[in-house]
């Protein structure tokens, strides 16, 4: 064992576009510091303060160290500490025994607890692939966007995050950095200094829209309808960049006639702003040059999610911002890493490939959990193997998927660090090591480096990688294919293409001694068009949507609860509730680390005074948040932070440790998007009382 300190490199494993090179420092066999790598150019040196307390997270009294057996009843977090094998041998046998009858009633449910392919989709899938399991539909972030960019540009691609450093104008649309990408927020900080106008376009002043030049409070799922708006002003303006638009764009007669009905009069109407506001930003992203619009997630968990979107998409290529390494757009960057997907799942291993598996959507479990099987829906559920989510706590309609877990005659499988609150509904509680425990290789979706995970230090406890515990199970069901013995070591290289030109030549031995790569790309990815779409351009008319039965144009879908889509469910429900994540938990991650919850205190609503006075509702008291499908406890703050008709409820809080055991999911819908079949968490009407 080394006694002198070492440094380890590593890499961030969250959901967080930064996904952060680390420096983690053990000393006797113990990780005593996680830095940020000071080369690495995104992360320079710097953590958040969730991740620079990591070793807190680690080392937590309450980390699971061995697996547990249920005894109490499913939900009450009883159990027993069994063995490994005890545990695999029992677990093999009761999938083995529903494989053999209907592999489909087995589901697999992930997500990005740990964003690391050998973590992730990697052994797991191979897995559930051999068994021929339902396919589970990974939606329930950002598959709308996703949707809406693949139609727009053919992947999910943008801006290089270092250059929006000499942006000159930032739009920062359904985005609050300073809590969910900070170093991004860096970059804009120095843009300014340097100085770049920024405008945050946000129902809610978050502590990014506070620090910006300009907010624009628009209402909750009307982005489409601002972004039309802004091109009815450039095109009617003639403020559009003609030559780029003939060049690099499928569409533009289309477009032109489609934006005719978004007058910025109509627009104002929708988005509940001035018309005045929506005239001077089209002029403004028409005359300053360089203009990059940093877009996130929250506008897209609305009806119209993936639509709006595609209408944001097209407004660089309007204006011909892409001509601009610091022009044009970032939402998203993992389109570029050269991932090898059918290397990591090995597909070919289904049962099956006469026909495509059986798929269940993530973003409506509760649903699938409580169907009983039959018609279009196919075989009942009869087990589910969780890992790296917590779904009891993020999926929508939380009494739904309370539900379904609960059930007598479901097997659930939990891999965890912690006893989340989907762990109390396990038949089975398997710990999980920590991104200190083991090794990954990951990609970004805000960067565009590819990052090694090195293990830091040994496993703790009895404690494995998910990726040896598929290992595990897939010696017990008997299987002999080589691709089940390799080990994460191989998982890792076979999960990128070395040899696609974007990697440089460089190779898994070179990414895991030096810690990252950047990708070779153009500094101006689309200054020449070449775009990922069929056509190489940008398609403001997309002929796939078309084939697929969709609008081939983007358009403003308006929200399934609002005043104007839904009167009568707006009179009974009056505020929409959005509930973004509070700035030191990580979805619903930390959430458990005492100095973390205390820094987020209680969970709050914050409401405006105008739609807290006709409420007898005064700063502090207790409110009921309510609908149809649930009901909530909060403290109410009092505040036009919330613009009015919105309340906010910064999220995500396990269940259990909010003090009525509830959390914002109780009041969300298992409603989908147009496009991505994603989660509808912001748009959401309740009403809310005092206590
Ligand atoms: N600290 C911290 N960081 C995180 C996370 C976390 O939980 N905590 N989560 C990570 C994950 S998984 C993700 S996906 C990202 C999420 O981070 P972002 O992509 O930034 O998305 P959100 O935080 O959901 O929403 C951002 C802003 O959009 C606003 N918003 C809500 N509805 C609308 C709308 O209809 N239109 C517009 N224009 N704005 C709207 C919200 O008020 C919020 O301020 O952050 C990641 N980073
Ligand atoms: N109301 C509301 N709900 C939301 C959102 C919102 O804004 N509002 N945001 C949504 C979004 S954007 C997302 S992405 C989802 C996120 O939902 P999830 O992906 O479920 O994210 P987390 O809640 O962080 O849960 C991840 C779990 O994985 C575990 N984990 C981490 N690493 C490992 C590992 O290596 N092995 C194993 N076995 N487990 C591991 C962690 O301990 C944690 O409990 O929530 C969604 N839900
Ligand atoms: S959560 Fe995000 S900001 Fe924090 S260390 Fe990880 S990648 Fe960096
Ligand atoms: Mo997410």
């Amino acid at each position: 064992m080394t006694t002198e300190a070492h440094v380890v490199r590593a890499a961030c494993p969250h959901d967080c576009p930064d996904t952060c090179a680390l420096h983690v420092t053990v000393e006797n066999g113990v990780a005593i510091k996680v830095q940020g790598d000071p080369d690495h150019p995104t992360t320079k040196g710097v953590l958040c303060t969730k991740v620079a307390r990591y070793t807190e997270r680690t080392y937590h009294p309450e980390r699971l160290l061995h697996p547990l057996k249920r005894v109490g009843p499913k939900g009450s977090g009883q159990f027993v500490r069994v063995s490994w094998d005890e545990a695999l041998d029992e677990i093999a046998a009761r999938l083995g025994a529903i494989a053999a009858r209907e592999p489909e009633a087995i589901l697999p449910y992930s997500y990005a607890g740990t964003m690391g392919f050998v973590q992730g989709e990697s052994m797991a899938a191979r897995f559930f692939n051999k068994i021929g399991a339902s396919e589970l539909d990974r939606t329930i972030c950002a598959s709308a966007g996703a949707a809406g960019m693949r139609y727009t540009y053919g992947a999910g691609v943008g801006m290089h995050v270092e250059h929006f450093v000499d942006s000159k104008l930032i739009l920062i649309w359904g985005s609050n950095p300073i809590t969910s990408s900070v170093h991004f927020w860096a970059i804009a900080q120095e843009a300014k200094r340097r100085g770049a106008k920024l405008i945050a376009i946000d129902p809610y002043r978050s502590l990014t829209a506070e620090k910006c030049h300009q907010h624009i409070a628009l209402l909750p799922g009307t982005d489409a309808a601002l972004a039309l708006g802004m091109m009815h002003v450039l095109i009617n303006e003639d403020l559009v960049d003609h030559e780029y638009i003939a060049r690099h764009t499928v569409g533009y007669p289309q477009l032109k006639e489609r934006v005719r009905r978004y007058t910025p009069s109509r627009v104002a109407e929708i988005c509940g702003i001035s018309e005045d506001v929506i005239i001077a930003l089209a002029r403004e992203y028409a005359s300053v040059r360089p203009a990059a619009i940093r877009l996130n997630y929250g506008m897209q968990r609305v009806r119209g999610g993936g639509q709006a979107t595609r209408a944001i998409a097209c407004l660089p290529a309007l204006i011909g911002a892409w001509r601009d390494p610091a022009g044009g757009l970032l939402m998203s960057t993992s389109g570029f890493a050269p991932v090898d997907g059918v290397a990591q799942a090995r597909p070919d291993l289904r049962p099956r490939q006469d026909r495509p598996p059986r798929v269940v959507n993530m973003s409506a479990i509760g649903d699938a959990l409580c169907h009983p099987g039959g018609g279009t829906f196919g075989p009942k559920i009869e087990a589910v193997i969780v890992y790296n989510s917590n779904p009891v706590a993020v999926a929508p309609e939380s009494a739904k998927v309370a539900e379904g877990f609960g059930r007598d005659d479901l097997f659930t499988v939990v891999l965890e660090h912690f006893q989340t609150d989907t762990a109390d509904y396990a038949d089975f509680v398997l710990p999980a090591t920590t991104q200190l425990e083991h090794l990954d290789i990951h990609k970004a979706y805000g960067h565009t480096y590819l990052l090694a995970n090195n293990p830091a230090i040994a496993p703790l406890g009895e404690a494995k990688p998910n990726s040896e515990i598929f290992r595990l199970l897939a010696k017990r069901m008997g299987w002999q294919e080589p691709c089940f013995s390799d080990t994460d070591d191989d998982l890792a290289a076979q999960s990128i293409r070395w040899n696609d030109a974007r990697m440089a030549g460089s190779s898994w031995e070179q990414l895991k001694r030096d810690g990252w790569i950047r990708y070779d790309l153009p500094e101006a990815p689309f200054a020449n068009g070449q775009f990922y779409t069929p056509s190489g351009k940008c398609e403001f008319y997309s002929e796939r949507m078309l084939e697929e039965g969709f609008d081939p144009l983007p358009d403003w879908v308006p929200p399934y609860e609002s005043a104007a889509s839904n009167p009568a469910l707006a009179e009974r429900y009056p505020l929409a509730m959005i509930s973004p994540p509070a700035r030191n938990f990580l979805n619903s991650s930390f959430v458990n680390v005492d100095s973390l919850r205390a820094s987020v205190g209680e969970p709050t609503l914050d409401i405006h005074p105008s739609d807290a006075a006709p409420r007898g509702i005064a700063d502090g008291d207790i409110v009921k948040i309510f609908n149809d499908r649930g009901t909530l406890n909060a403290k109410a703050r009092v505040t036009d932070r919330a613009r009015e008709g919105v309340v906010v409820g910064l999220s995500i809080w396990w269940k259990k440790l909010a003090p009525d055991g509830k959390n914002a999911n109780e009041v969300t819908s298992q409603q989908l998007t147009d496009l991505g079949r994603a989660p509808t968490f912001y748009d959401c009407l309740v009403d809310v009382a005092p206590l």
